[in-house]
């Protein structure tokens, strides 16, 4: 009885490590944040390959557009939108609602 305990316990240690672990290396670079009418950080550089995902931390609705490459629906307060960076170069972006929201992602 004793034993089934310890390996009960060893295999939720196991379980809650691996899901920690999974979490952290993938999320922590590739966020972004949008707040006060702003993209956070305005200039992202990123690996061809990598997914971006946008929050919208803002008291009000923003849709991000870029010239050639993404368009999200407009995102309320709360949502995010992602979208994976495959092709190099710098790409520009702006809200479509606040068209002086403007900011880039550089993929290498
Ligand atoms: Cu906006």
């Amino acid at each position: 009885m004793k034993t089934k305990i310890t390996l009960l316990i060893a295999l939720a240690v196991t379980l809650v490590s691996t899901m920690l672990s999974g979490c952290g290396s993938n999320e922590s670079g590739n966020s972004l944040n949008v707040k006060y009418l702003a993209f956070v950080p305005a200039t992202k550089t990123v690996r061809a390959g990598t997914t971006i995902t946008w929050t919208n931390n803002d008291q009000t609705a923003h849709q991000l557009m870029s010239k050639k490459l993404f368009k999200s629906k407009p995102l309320n307060p709360g949502q995010a939108y992602s979208f994976k960076f495959s092709k190099k170069g710098e790409h520009s972006y702006m809200c479509s609602i606040h068209p002086y929201m403007q900011a880039k992602i550089i993929v290498e």
